[in-house]
């Protein structure tokens, strides 16, 4: 039993606003994805980003989260997507609904290194660990990858499995 779907679910313009970011190497080859050592996610690669908070831009927290969970400072960082996400409600997980700027950074300073709540590691863009990310990246990512800017819905039930989606290229 759903209690959302593609044209039943709260507004977007609702949502709380999280950042997503992903480094990129030079020649677009590799990607630096982490793997989420605690909270929302835990055990899955994914990029780096977290809530906004008052007085900040959505890119100045893309940038502030690559900071703290990563350890390197971003110089160039272009957005390249928004992502609505809606869980199937239930008391305990209603406040996972999120809406998600996906930001490339293709330019940084510093080394990455590994945080508490993150390590980080590259991978070949051709063989992304889609088995172990969130079920909906295999889906707008390698648009993204590919030089595309995406807009996307997605509903998960609440074990965490995508039940429906919708991804649009702009
Ligand atoms: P904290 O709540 O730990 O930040 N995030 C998602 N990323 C992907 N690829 N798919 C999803 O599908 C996601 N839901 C959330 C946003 C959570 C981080 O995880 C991202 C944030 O960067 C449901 O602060």
């Amino acid at each position: 039993m759903h209690m959302y779907d593609l044209s039943n679910h709260p507004p977007s313009d609702a949502l709380r606003k999280v950042s997503l970011a992903f480094i990129i190497d030079k020649e677009n080859r590799k990607l630096l994805l982490a793997m989420k050592k605690r909270g929302f996610g835990k055990d899955r690669w994914n990029g780096y980003g977290g809530k906004q908070i008052q007085g900040e831009s959505i890119e100045e927290t893309a940038i502030r989260e690559t900071k703290e969970e990563i350890g390197i400072e971003p110089t160039k960082i272009e957005m390249v997507g928004t992502l609505n996400f809606f869980f199937e409600k239930t008391p305990n997980d209603a406040d996972w609904n999120q809406q998600v700027v996906v930001f490339i950074i293709k330019e940084w300073k510093g080394m990455p290194s590994e945080s508490e709540e993150m390590r980080p590691e590259w991978f070949d863009i051709d063989r992304l660990p889609f088995d172990f990310m969130w079920e909906d990246d295999k889906y707008w990512l390698p648009k993204v990858l590919s030089g595309k800017k995406v807009e996307g819905t997605f509903i998960f039930d609440n074990d965490q499995k995508l039940h429906e989606f919708e991804v649009k290229e702009l």
